[in-house]
């Protein structure tokens, strides 16, 4: 029985990370007059990294090696904080959207009972602007639970999110979906024992790299389809991922 399902959110509810946060870092670095500037291809290289403070660690240590461990800490703290404040200025410009297929499937999932979560390896000083901004007050309101970064202390692909969102929900995690699109999502997703649907981006690794349990290209929409990459357990499609089609997945996978 499916009883809840788990939303990632960067790259899953809304395309956040190539003219969201990436923008942010940059104007970081500018702001502490530093030469660095992340374009599309370094920033996907560096996002197998989770976490935008240890992201930002990740890189200084391959390229502020003049500095010492305490000093690069210091400044990657800095720039983090001063990340948060641009993400969340970009934010309120209103230019993020929420993915094809995500508020229709909110809405589905909430009107069948279905239980929501948040498990996001982002700083909640922006995922709860984000979340209002995406979705609006009512939607919001929607998720029972909203785990971020602050919440663990090892971040995805750890499990701990997962575990510590399985344990709010008081449930197994054989009653509970996630939804992800990254490498880092579904390994976390798995490491607890969840089921996965990965919605691939710009972003995101070749769907055969991706052993989840359906990998689409969006969430879809009526007018403009998802494209099934990988469907291992041939769950009926329709073009769009609905209540339907995870209630099917859970079927194939749980089967009475
Ligand atoms: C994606 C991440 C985050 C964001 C940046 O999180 O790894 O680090 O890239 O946000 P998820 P912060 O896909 O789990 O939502 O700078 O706040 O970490
Ligand atoms: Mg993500």
């Amino acid at each position: 029985m499916l009883e809840a399902v788990i939303f990632d959110v960067d790259g899953t509810l809304a395309e956040t990370e190539h003219d969201g946060h990436r923008v942010a870092f940059n104007r970081a670095f500018a702001a502490m007059g530093l030469p660095y500037r992340w374009d599309g291809k370094t920033y996907h290289r560096l996002l197998s990294v989770a976490g935008g403070r240890e992201r930002l660690l990740f890189f200084l240590a391959r390229n502020a090696d003049d500095l010492s461990e305490q000093q690069r800490e210091e400044l990657a703290r800095e720039l983090h904080r001063l990340k948060t404040l641009y993400f969340r200025e970009i934010i309120a410009l209103g230019g993020l959207t929420p993915r094809p297929g995500v508020l229709r499937l909110l809405d589905e999932l909430h009107k069948a009972g279905i239980r929501l979560a948040i498990a996001t390896t982002g700083s909640r000083d922006w995922v709860e602007p984000l979340l209002l901004t995406l979705l609006g007050k009512s939607r919001s309101d929607f998720f029972e639970i909203i785990l971020t970064g602050e919440d663990v202390h090892a971040k995805k692909p750890s499990p701990e999110v997962y575990h510590q969102a399985l344990e709010k929900l008081s449930l197994p995690p054989s009653q509970v979906m996630a939804i992800e699109d990254s490498r880092n999502g579904l390994l976390a997703a798995h490491a607890a024992g969840i089921a996965c649907v990965i919605v691939r981006n710009r972003y995101s690794e070749p769907a055969e790299h991706l052993r989840a349990e359906l990998v689409v290209d969006s969430l879809g929409e009526e007018s403009t389809p998802a494209v099934v990459l990988s469907n291992p357990h041939a769950v009926e499609f329709s073009g769009v991922v609905s209540h339907k089609t995870l209630l099917a997945l859970q079927r194939a996978l749980h089967p009475a």
